[in-house]
């Protein structure tokens, strides 16, 4: 495993935004922008009841069949991208690591999850895109565009990491330079695996001599709390490898 120095930058000296586009049908209004800061109360209550109201319908759409859903694709290149199995914290981890405050996402993502993240030096472009069965045939479609893999596990789901070492793999082999970081996710639980057992379940060794691969056990826990050291280690890893794929 090889782990790279980055030069670590002052929390909170520069001010950060994402913007989050959601790209299901249902999405496209549902959150535009998620801001540090104030911009809650009100607003919030009413996105709350429209996503409720939203994702219902997905549910009652995606029921029929595991067809491909009717989508926007977006048409960026150079997005990092941001896969696993469904559940495993990617939203919750992406958010966080925007506002470097701890965000639990608030229901799964269906379809495509936009967020760019801009720092004083670097412009990242994150693309998650939903981990469920009906959106995993457009993984591949995305990876040879993308500059940087992020897969995102859930530690403490020991009976999908065979499931997700054999999606991962999948994923490699069609881009076989393209740079992993893999979060291993969830580590506060108690029956959370350990990062060397993930590294083992997910078969790390086995990704390729060519390969940057990077491993880190994050965990996503009290809302609005600053984000653990590994977290900020991650994210400054992330701008550097992506700034070297540009
Ligand atoms: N305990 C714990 N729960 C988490 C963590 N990360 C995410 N979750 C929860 O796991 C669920 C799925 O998270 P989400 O980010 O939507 O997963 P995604 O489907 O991969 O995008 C949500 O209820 C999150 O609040 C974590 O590190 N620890
Ligand atoms: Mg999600």
């Amino acid at each position: 495993m090889e782990r790279g120095k980055v030069k670590k930058k002052e929390k909170g000296k520069e001010p950060e935004r994402e913007k989050i586009r959601g790209r299901g049908k249902e999405e496209k209004d549902k959150r535009k922008e998620v801001e540090k800061g104030n911009e809650k109360g009100k607003e919030e209550e009413k996105e709350k009841e429209k996503e409720q109201f939203k994702g219902k319908e997905e549910k009652e759409k995606n029921n029929s069949a595991l067809a491909k859903p009717q989508l926007e694709l977006p048409e960026k290149n150079n997005h990092i991208l941001v896969l696993g199995l469904d559940g495993a914290g990617k939203t919750s981890v992406l958010h966080s690591l925007a506002l470097n405050r701890v965000q639990h996402s608030k229901a799964p993502t269906q379809g495509f999850n936009e967020v760019c993240i801009s720092t004083e030096d670097s412009q990242m472009d994150f693309l998650e895109i939903g981990g469920s069965e009906p959106f995993r045939s457009y993984w591949e479609t995305y990876m040879s565009r993308g500059i940087l893999l992020i897969f995102v596990v859930d530690s403490a789901d020991h009976n999908r990491l065979p499931e997700a070492k054999k999606y991962l793999h999948q994923l490699i082999e069609t881009n076989p330079f393209i740079p992993l970081v893999v979060f291993a996710n969830k580590q506060d639980l108690k029956t959370a695996y350990h990062i060397t057992d993930i590294h083992e379940a997910l078969a790390l060794s086995e990704v390729g001599n060519d390969r940057k691969m990077f491993l880190f056990g994050t965990q996503v826990t009290e809302n609005g709390s600053e984000i653990p050291s590994t977290m900020q280690d991650a994210k400054d890893l992330i701008a550097h490898l992506a700034a070297g794929m540009q």
